[in-house]
């Protein structure tokens, strides 16, 4: 594979972002390798999946592949999108996946390592979720992962003002089960899949199978959902999205207008 590599030792698989050069970024070749990896792990055994950037790297995934983002006029982040392929393939595992976070966190990448069941950070680490800072409206499901990840008061600050938030406080506030010193993560990490691993892999899936349906079991009417994507679309079809995407390619902050 080009842009993940896959590990088994016993029965901790390990995924491992290799995009450096793009810093990681979620593009559809890396996520297809991806939830390739995911399976293959599930089919070979592994009881626990860590999934990591490579050590000492300052960002463990940039999101989206900005490059990648559709043609106008077109959701930005549609039902088939890679990035929400990705993280219903984490969501979806029958197998815990611990998100071992050393470096800076962007975008839907925020989203992908909220939905993994157990993340363990540095003081490295910052999440910084940035649609506002593109012109993209996020997606209903995406926003209730962070919600149910962040709560209401968090969730609003991150999306609106689109700073990093340090591993510290993640630790603090939740989003982090653990915060360890970088020389550390590593060992840390794989003792508590080493944990994960001894128990009933059984169990562990109908548990998590359990958690994913109860915590998405919020009923929207389907005139919620369409109300929801018509203000969507009043967004992905703006001039600021298409600015906000150039001003990032174009190296240079961005110029919103508000329409
Ligand atoms: O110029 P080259 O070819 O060397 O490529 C540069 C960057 O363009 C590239 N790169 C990306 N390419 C596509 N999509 C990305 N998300 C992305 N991020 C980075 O990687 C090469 C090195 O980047 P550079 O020079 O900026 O490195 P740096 O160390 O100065 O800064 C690293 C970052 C991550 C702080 C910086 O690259 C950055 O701010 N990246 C964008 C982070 C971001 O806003 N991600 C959100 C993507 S959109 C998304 O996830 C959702 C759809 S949403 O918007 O709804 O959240």
């Amino acid at each position: 594979m080009e842009f993940i590599t896959v590990a088994l030792a016993g029965h901790i698989g390990t995924i491992t972002f290799n995009h450096d050069l793009k810093c990681n970024c979620l593009g559809r070749t890396l996520i297809n390798e991806l939830i390739k990896g995911v399976n293959e792990l599930v089919y070979e055994q592994a009881r626990v999946i860590v999934l990591r950037a490579h050590p000492g790297a300052k960002v463990w995934s940039a999101g989206h592949d900005i490059g990648e983002f559709p043609r106008p006029g077109r959701d930005p982040l549609a039902y088939n999108d890679p990035l929400e392929q990705a993280i219903r393939a984490i969501q979806r595992c029958p197998r815990p996946v611990i998100a071992m976070i050393e470096g800076t966190v962007w975008g839907g990448a925020c989203e992908l390592a909220f939905v993994c069941d157990i993340l363990i950070g540095t003081e490295k680490t910052s999440f910084a979720i940035t649609p506002a800072r593109l012109g993209v409206p996020y997606n209903p499901s995406g926003i209730l992962h962070v919600l149910n990840k962040l709560g209401g008061a968090l969730a609003r600050e991150m999306f609106f003002t689109a700073q990093p938030v340090t591993g510290e406080r993640a630790a603090r506030i939740g989003i982090l089960n653990h915060l360890v010193p970088v020389a550390e993560l590593e060992d840390f990490t794989y003792a508590l899949a080493g944990q994960i691993a001894q128990n009933s892999p059984l169990s562990i899936s109908v548990i998590k199978e359990q958690l994913h349906i109860l915590s998405n079991a919020l009923p929207l009417s389907p005139e919620t959902f369409e109300r929801i994507q018509g203000l969507r679309r009043i967004v992905y079809d703006s001039q600021d999205y298409l600015e906000g995407q150039k001003a990032f390619l174009e190296k240079r902050p961005p110029v919103f207008k508000g329409e």
